[in-house]
């Protein structure tokens, strides 16, 4: 008898009480979000990397970075992209938040070197601010916008469709996200209805910026799964 083997990828728990984003992210849209949809990534993409033999990777970031590089079998290739962009982009949107009355959603939370980098590619963080939301605003049905550490070296807004992530090579912005916010209808659909523009406003007050500023020196140093954390 085959012993069973164990899933190579899990569900992070969130890292606050589904209500601790309340009022500008209901608990509700919480639970669904964290322990259906992201769990229902998780799954699927355990699945697909038993089918494609794909247990050798040594981290979700490496291997959601070879979507489009025809490295990954043909036939698990589109549920790596779907079910592995879901998980990474999910587990870093976990982290990157956190209650509105904490210290850690204050712009003086902001790293000096992060502040730096911001006023030198958007000119203030109001602009980088208003830069994310209104490509958040402006994504044409389900997708991510980003806030992107370039190759190069620099920041950069970029949206992806579905849940492509910018690290991967069938994406058109390239970059380590160091920022980023869900616009899929189940982000936000039970609180704002069709008002998307009203949940990423309200996404904007719950943004994490010790976490974030975090990012940014990981991102500089081209570790992606240091964002993620344990998967
Ligand atoms: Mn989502």
């Amino acid at each position: 008898m085959a012993a069973q083997a164990a899933d190579l990828y899990t569900l992070p728990a969130l890292p606050y009480d589904y209500e601790a984003l309340e009022p500008n992210i209901d608990k509700r849209t919480m639970e669904l979000h964290h322990d259906k949809h992201h769990n229902t990534y998780v799954t699927n993409l355990n699945k697909a990397v038993e089918k494609g033999g794909l247990q050798a990777y040594t981290s979700l970031s490496s291997l959601i970075s070879d979507v489009g590089t025809g490295k990954l079998p043909a036939e698990v290739e589109g549920q790596i992209r779907n079910q592995g962009g879901g998980h990474w982009n999910h587990a870093m949107f976990w982290k990157e938040l956190a209650p509105p009355s904490s210290p850690a959603t204050s712009r003086e939370s902001i790293s000096p070197e992060l502040a730096a980098a911001i006023t030198r590619d958007f000119g203030s963080v109001d602009e980088a601010i208003t830069a994310i939301s209104d490509k958040a605003k402006g994504v044409f049905g389900s997708g991510w916008a980003w806030l992107v550490v370039t190759p190069e070296g620099s920041l950069k807004v970029v949206a992806t469709p579905n849940q492509d992530n910018p690290l991967m090579q069938v994406s058109a912005g390239k970059g380590i996200p160091i920022l980023g916010i869900d616009v899929w209808e189940h982000a936000y659909y039970l609180k704002h209805g069709p008002a998307r523009p009203a949940y990423v406003d309200d996404w904007t007050g719950v943004i994490n910026w010790q976490q974030v500023s975090t990012n940014y020196q990981l991102a500089l140093k081209g570790d992606a799964e240091g964002i993620v954390g344990p998967v």
